[in-house]
């Protein structure tokens, strides 16, 4: 077993039993002109966690980590969209209507995809998942299972909606969740904030929370 200091207290993995989770690290989430923009959000708060990401994902391949990548779209019918997602927010552009980057968040548009900085390699797992959540509608289960994953580090945007969502639905599934500090991040920085402490709190209620710096060290021990 190999340790990672962590809060609220060591958090105890073994690699084999381990995947880095990237949550959402698309085109239109973290480039200027892409969809994040679009809606008034100031993308820079998202892109200092590309750094940090790229350090993580150099050594999760290093050190045999599963990697898994989310992606969130939609089927290019749309038929996977929920009209509640759709209308919410009454944008006046909304996902399925051509974007900066092509279609917004529809699966195969270049906004869509994940930035050429962290982009998937042979062999890592690309989940494409229609909700928040990672589990909700995508095999995410089923191959941490098969490849017998306990333990989850996760990292991506944005931190109070895609991140708390798939730690949530994988803390009810057993798996035990790190989620990474500076490679985490959300266009509301009260939102980052108070979306770590409530993972943390109370014992770890949803799982631990540490810096990259931090993971590093625990995975080179
Ligand atoms: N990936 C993810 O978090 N999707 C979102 O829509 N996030 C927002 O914060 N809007």
């Amino acid at each position: 077993m190999k340790t990672i200091t962590a809060e609220p207290y060591a958090f105890e993995f073994s690699p084999a039993e381990t995947a880095l989770v990237i949550i959402d690290m698309q085109r239109d989430f973290l480039e200027p002109g892409g969809f994040g923009a679009m809606l008034g959000n100031d993308v820079s708060l998202l892109r200092s966690t590309i750094e940090p990401n790229k350090k993580l994902l150099e050594a999760a391949r290093k050190h045999g980590l599963l990697v898994v990548h989310t992606r969130e779209g939609h089927n290019a019918s749309l038929l996977d969209l929920p009209l509640s997602k759709k209308v919410r927010g009454k944008g006046q552009k909304t996902i399925g209507d051509a974007g900066p980057m092509g279609r917004i968040l529809v699966r195969g548009e270049e906004g869509q995809d994940i930035i050429p900085e962290l982009y998937p390699i042979a062999g890592e797992h690309i989940i494409d998942k229609p909700g928040k959540g990672a589990f909700y509608a995508t095999d995410l289960e089923h191959i941490l299972r098969q490849r017998g994953i306990k333990y989850l580090i996760v990292t991506g945007v944005t931190t109070e909606v895609c991140v708390n969502t798939t730690v949530r639905e994988a803390n009810d599934r057993g798996f035990e969740c790190l989620v990474v500090a500076d490679a985490t991040g959300s266009y509301f920085p009260e939102f980052q904030r108070v979306g770590l402490e409530m993972i943390k709190a109370q014992g770890g209620i949803f799982g631990w929370v540490a810096q990259s710096a931090q993971v590093l060290e625990g995975l080179q021990s």
